[in-house]
């Protein structure tokens, strides 16, 4: 299966440019954390992004939460992105037809599909959705994930939504040329496609080596859970980091600190 095949080897399995970036990373910085940055302001954002941004293969944002928006800020984040090394995924979530899906991803203030690498969307309105997004981002090299499952309690993203958004993907994108993968919380792709050289990326969020969850439903694993035992294969850490008590030096450990996690869960994955 694809998880016994190190993040380096499944290069060649993508012809994606952003699919092939964010595995290139991965097996240079050894690092399958992602950080989501959901602090309010750029400029905070831009601190956060500073501090974690060698311990992470990607960094993830929600930019309709800041209040200082800007493109300077996406310019820097751009800037940021190449010294640092790491791919920008704007955590979108677009759940529309294809056509009003399209303008949202290339138009209004923030212009998503010039500077990141990475979206995602729902399954929910069908695959129009796809074809929608795939024909903004496609010809600039960008990539998508479908949400398959979320980490939230009393999701409807389970059973046969999940197997649907998994068929829709395959019958969508034959070559996965613009859907690299999915949000879930298990590997999805339990068919063995790797013999046929098929890949996708598996993402989770609900991250937490010590949170247990919070008031409005989010629901935590640790990353030995989500690499090691669902076969996930980047974890999406938020406010386990971003919202660490301390200086500035403790946000830098806490990212690191996760890092390592992550990669043990791994190695010890293909080792199994
Ligand atoms: O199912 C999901 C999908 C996503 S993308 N559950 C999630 O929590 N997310 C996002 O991951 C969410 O929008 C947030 O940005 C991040 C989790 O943040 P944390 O602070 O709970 O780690």
């Amino acid at each position: 299966p694809t998880t016994l095949i190190p993040y380096g080897e499944r290069i060649k399995l993508h012809t994606n440019p952003t699919a092939i970036k964010i595995l290139e990373i991965m097996n240079r910085k050894k690092t399958n954390l992602a950080v989501s940055v959901d602090v309010t302001t750029a400029s905070e954002a831009l601190k956060v992004i500073k501090r974690v941004g060698a311990s992470v293969c990607m960094v993830k944002t929600h930019v309709d939460i800041f209040e200082d928006f800007t493109h300077e800020f996406t310019e820097e984040l751009v800037k940021l992105s190449k010294e640092l090394d790491f791919v920008i995924f704007e955590d979108r979530k677009f759940a529309d037809i294809g056509n009003t899906v399209s303008l949202q991803y290339s138009s209004g203030i923030h212009k998503i599909s010039s500077w990141s690498d990475l979206t995602n969307a729902h399954s929910v309105p069908g695959p129009g959705i796809i074809s929608g997004l795939s024909k903004i981002g496609k010809p600039l090299g960008r990539g998508l994930l479908l949400l398959a499952e979320m980490s939230s309690k009393g999701s409807l993203a389970i059973n046969e939504y999940t197997e649907k958004t998994f068929k829709m993907v395959k019958e969508t994108d034959l070559n996965r040329e613009f859907v690299i993968g999915f949000i879930a919380q298990n590997r999805i792709d339990k068919i063995e496609l790797i013999k046929k050289g098929e890949d996708y990326l598996i993402l989770s969020p609900g991250v937490g080596l010590s949170l247990k969850g919070d008031s409005l439903g989010q629901q935590y694993r640790t990353p030995y859970e989500c690499i090691f035992e669902s076969g996930s294969d980047i974890i999406i850490v938020g406010r386990g980091i971003y919202g660490i008590e301390g200086d500035e030096k403790a946000i830098k450990d806490e990212a690191e600190r996760y890092r390592q996690a992550g990669w043990k869960a791994y190695e010890e994955r293909l080792n199994r």
